[in-house]
């Protein structure tokens, strides 16, 4: 995973490996690799060449997003700068706190990305539009 300079409250969070001559295990618990209480897990497998996805932001969800297999690059927005970030490592997680914009393209075949979240599905969190978050980042900075 490359390391740029990420907004507030975007972390990379590595994971102990707990590999043998079996082959390896990452476990992932509340509160020691995981900084919110997980409510909800989901992954996103099976993108096609050329997809991208996400284009939103949240009001208030808290998120991890792990590469399990495969890699994508996820672009991070927080109203002033745009940074990507390539999730290609299974011991790694990016946290992804509300009000950044996230967008996930170049999914590479057989990508799967695990996704743990604090809250249940709610569409009403989502920002979809990008001029409806900026409003809301600028109207937070005035
Ligand atoms: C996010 C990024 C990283 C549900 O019914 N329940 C769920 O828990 C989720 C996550 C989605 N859905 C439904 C809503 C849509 O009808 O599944 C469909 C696809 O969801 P969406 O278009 O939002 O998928 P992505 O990949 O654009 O975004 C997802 C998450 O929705 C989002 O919270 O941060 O992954």
């Amino acid at each position: 995973m490359t390391l740029p300079t990420l907004p507030a409250g975007c972390r990379i969070i590595d994971f102990a490996l707990r590999g043998d001559e079996r082959g390896s295990l990452i476990a992932l618990e509340t509160g020691k690799d995981v900084p919110f209480d997980i409510r909800r897990t989901y992954y996103i497998f099976g993108t096609l060449e050329g997809v991208s996805r996400g284009f939103h932001a949240h009001h208030r969800l808290q998120q991890m997003v792990v590469a399990v297999s495969g890699s994508c690059d996820i672009l991070l927005d927080d109203g002033k700068e745009q940074v990507t970030v390539t999730l290609d490592r299974p011991d790694q997680g990016l946290t992804l706190p509300p009000m950044v914009w996230h967008e996930m393209h170049d999914f590479s075949p057989g990508c799967v990305l695990l996704v743990l979240a604090d809250d249940l599905y709610d569409e009403a969190d989502y920002i979809r539009n990008h001029d409806d978050f900026m409003a809301l980042v600028e109207g937070a900075a005035a």
